[in-house]
């Protein structure tokens, strides 16, 4: 990883944009909220600016009100002479939204800091991309780790504990590694509350989410002898729980919690003639195969997709993929 040249880069930069993609998670408001701290303590003048609204669980990471949501009144002025976007977590630009638009509006280079696979025509500036972390908090660390002359503070670990332990499913996800481990030492001794930000983000589930939760645990489907499992939601599902579609979050994780299952997926029709399909896997079978094979992508045992259509189609088209995509790599 040439974390020489992003030093460099950063360096030469006066006002620098911090963004992560749209419904950000842990990971990509983690990872922002560490580079924040470091840029200010730097002198560079940064903002964060995401196109989705922030996410109220991560409240934590926002007691100095350092996130914002993109309006172009309220913004395009700073960003017009921004020398520099960095862009974590993101997976797709696309997943930028309107945010992408204002980039290539005003031409900013684009620094793009992420663990997904990108193709190697990616639209962006600069592409440091490292598949093999746990998350993109964990190349945060890295960089600052070579790069960062003073000790972290408490703020910046609050990030990096927050992308690694959300990244990680709290350390217990086949992608966990030493580099997490390690964090979490260093993050305990800058004084993180760890417990406090496992709370916030685990233990803060909106009695709306349980309610379609106990409607998903009815649901669920079995095939190839339990070994794939999926489950499907409507709106119709969604407003008898009085949910959200933020409420769906880590249910396939859930379902994939089930002895004896190695695949779990989701068909999430929103109402709009379009489906959210996410996978998830224990690590035996790869599904961002088929995730790529319906126009989404992700990570080899994360992975999803928005396809057009309604469940009725899709699901068929799932179970399928899934089941040809299980057999091919059971030979
Ligand atoms: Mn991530």
């Amino acid at each position: 990883m040439n974390w020489k040249n992003v030093n460099k880069i950063i360096g030469e930069s006066k006002r620098i944009l911090l963004t992560s993609h749209e419904n950000p998670d842990g990971d990509g408001l983690g990872s922002a909220s560490a580079m924040y701290y470091h840029l200010r303590e730097e002198g560079i003048d940064c903002k964060i600016i995401n196109c989705s609204d922030f996410p109220k669980e991560y409240d934590f990471l926002n007691t100095e009100q350092i996130f914002e949501s993109y309006h172009s009144d309220k913004h395009d002025e700073w960003l017009r002479t921004c020398d520099l976007a960095i862009i974590f977590d993101v997976g797709d630009f696309k997943r930028l939204r309107k945010i992408k638009d204002v980039i290539e509006k005003y031409n900013i280079n684009t620094m793009n800091i992420d663990h997904h696979p990108h193709p190697d025509d990616h639209p962006f500036t600069y592409n440091i991309v490292d598949v093999k972390a746990a998350a993109t908090g964990a190349m945060i660390f890295e960089y600052f780790k070579q790069y960062r002359h003073k000790p972290l503070t408490k703020n910046i670990c609050e990030g990096i504990y927050t992308a690694v332990m959300t990244d990680t499913g709290s350390f217990r996800y086949s992608n966990t590694d030493e580099t997490c481990h390690e964090i979490a030492i260093v993050c305990l001794a800058a004084g993180v509350d760890t417990s406090k930000i496992y709370q916030n983000v685990y233990e803060s589930k909106p009695q709306s989410s349980v309610r379609l939760l106990a409607r998903v645990i009815d649901n669920v489907t079995f095939e190839n002898d339990g070994i794939f499992a999926w489950f499907t939601i409507d709106k119709t599902m969604l407003d008898a729980a009085g949910a959200t579609p933020a409420d769906v979050d880590g249910f396939t994780d859930f379902v994939r919690t089930i002895k004896g299952v190695e695949v779990s997926a989701m068909v999430f029709e929103n109402g709009n003639e379009t489906c959210r399909i996410n996978f998830r896997s224990k690590g035996k079978y790869t599904v961002n195969d088929v995730a790529k094979a319906m126009g989404g992508g992700g990570h080899k045992f994360a992975a999803g997709a928005i396809v057009h259509g309604n469940k009725e189609t899709i699901i068929p088209q799932v179970v399928k993929a899934v089941k040809a995509s299980l057999k091919r790599q059971s030979v």
